[in-house]
């Protein structure tokens, strides 16, 4: 690897070794930035790339982060009921100002604080699924159980259209 990576890379990598994920994170000379793009840097499924969507409590000021399927769109109606207030997508600054990582590159783990996570059933269905690690550029690969685990998060139908 002739370039270093950025801060940002390099405290994924930190965050998946403590949560005990040896998964090597791959630095793409293609754009990661979008999901397709994602897909089309590793080979894989757009279904499985892991968006890492930031969303934001119109009552509490929480955030949440929703990991959905890669060709999912999130269903904010869902998310509502789920999150037991209305929400909406934070905005770019929030987004970098709460978790660390610029929007493109959000991974699903190493924020600056952690956010409750949901996660799209849908990327259970696959043996492995991709996601951001920290930048438009860098992605790692991880099983569904392992995204589970490493987020704490929980499984839950957040996709419009299911
Ligand atoms: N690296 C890729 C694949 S893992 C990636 O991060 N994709 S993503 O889908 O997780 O991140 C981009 C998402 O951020 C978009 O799907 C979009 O829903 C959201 N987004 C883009 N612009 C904004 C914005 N200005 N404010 C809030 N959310 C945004």
């Amino acid at each position: 690897m002739s370039k270093k990576s950025s801060a940002s890379v390099q405290r994924v990598r930190e965050a998946l070794t403590a949560a005990g994920l040896d998964n090597e994170v791959q630095e793409l000379a293609a754009s990661t930035r979008s999901a397709v793009e994602a897909a089309d840097a590793v080979g894989c499924d757009v279904a499985q790339i892991v968006k890492s969507l930031v969303l934001k409590g119109a009552t509490s000021g929480e955030l949440f982060l929703v990991l959905t399927s890669g060709g999912n769109r999130v269903c904010l109606e869902r998310i509502k009921n789920l999150a037991g207030e209305e929400v909406a997508m934070a905005d770019a600054g929030s987004v970098r100002e709460r978790t660390g990582f610029a929007i493109g590159g959000v991974p699903p783990l190493g924020h600056l604080a952690p956010l409750q996570a949901l996660i799209d059933q849908d990327l259970m269905a696959h043996a492995v699924i991709w996601a951001a690690a920290g930048s438009p550029n860098a992605l790692f690969h991880l099983t569904p159980e392992d995204l589970v685990r490493i987020t704490g998060g929980t499984v839950a139908v957040v996709a419009e259209g299911k």
